[in-house]
């Protein structure tokens, strides 16, 4: 799958502001600054598609780009944030709540965890969130620029054990730094999925 195009499409809060259309959806979901932002802008050839920042938080709602004209990837607002009012945090888990529990047109949550730490509390929350909704998981392990083919290996085991993960999952390490796992990440993103689902009610606006 190559990404030709892409573009934004909306930021949004609640569901009544959600893409209406039917068109297929891939979210990206992980802990403020992992990284997931800078993930869809290289995996899209954008610089800026984006507003990517080193301060965390930067995402605060649920934004929507078009690709190819077919899907959209959905950058969601990141946890573990530390500094965010117990308002906002409520209103973050109101926020990923409405979206994830009745998404038919969600088909894949990429879960993306930092290579170089062990996944957090938040992280494992979010995993079985997730395949509690029954959506299908991929993980993403970011900024895979910052370790050593052994500390790699390491971080593999670490997060395997931590997630729980069965043997037929994989972990994918990515880095947007050197643009390293884009191929493989493209490639798991549209296994098994048909673009041909999509679109069937997208003539009514
Ligand atoms: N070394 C390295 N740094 C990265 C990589 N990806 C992202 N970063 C840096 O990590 C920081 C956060 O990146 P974002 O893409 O904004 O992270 P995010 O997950 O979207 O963060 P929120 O919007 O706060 O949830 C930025 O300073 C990026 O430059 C990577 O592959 N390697
Ligand atoms: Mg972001």
């Amino acid at each position: 799958m190559e990404i030709k195009q892409s573009e934004f499409t909306i930021s949004a809060v609640k569901p009544d502001q959600y893409p209406i259309d039917q068109r297929l959806e891939i979210a990206f979901v992980g802990r403020s600054n992992v990284g997931k932002s800078s993930l869809i802008n290289t995996l899209t050839n954008r610089r800026k598609l984006v507003k990517v920042s080193g301060t965390p938080g930067k995402t605060r709602l649920i934004n929507f780009f078009l690709i190819n004209n077919e899907f959209y990837f959905v950058d969601l607002p990141g946890y573990g944030y530390a500094k965010v009012s117990k308002s906002e945090k409520a209103g973050w888990g109101k926020m990923m709540e409405q979206y994830l529990i009745n998404r038919p047109q969600l088909k894949k949550v990429m879960l993306l965890v930092d290579s170089r730490h062990k996944p957090t509390g938040d992280d494992v929350l979010m995993y079985n969130w997730i395949k509690h909704y029954g959506y299908g998981v991929v993980i993403v392990a970011t900024k895979k620029d910052k370790l050593t083919k052994n500390e790699l290996q390491r971080s593999a085991k670490v997060i395997r054990e931590t997630l729980s993960l069965d043997k037929s999952e994989q972990i994918l390490f990515f880095s947007s730094l050197k643009k390293e796992g884009k191929e493989e990440l493209l490639q798991e993103i549209f296994k098994d999925i048909s673009m041909e689902e999509n679109l069937e009610d997208n003539t009514e606006v």
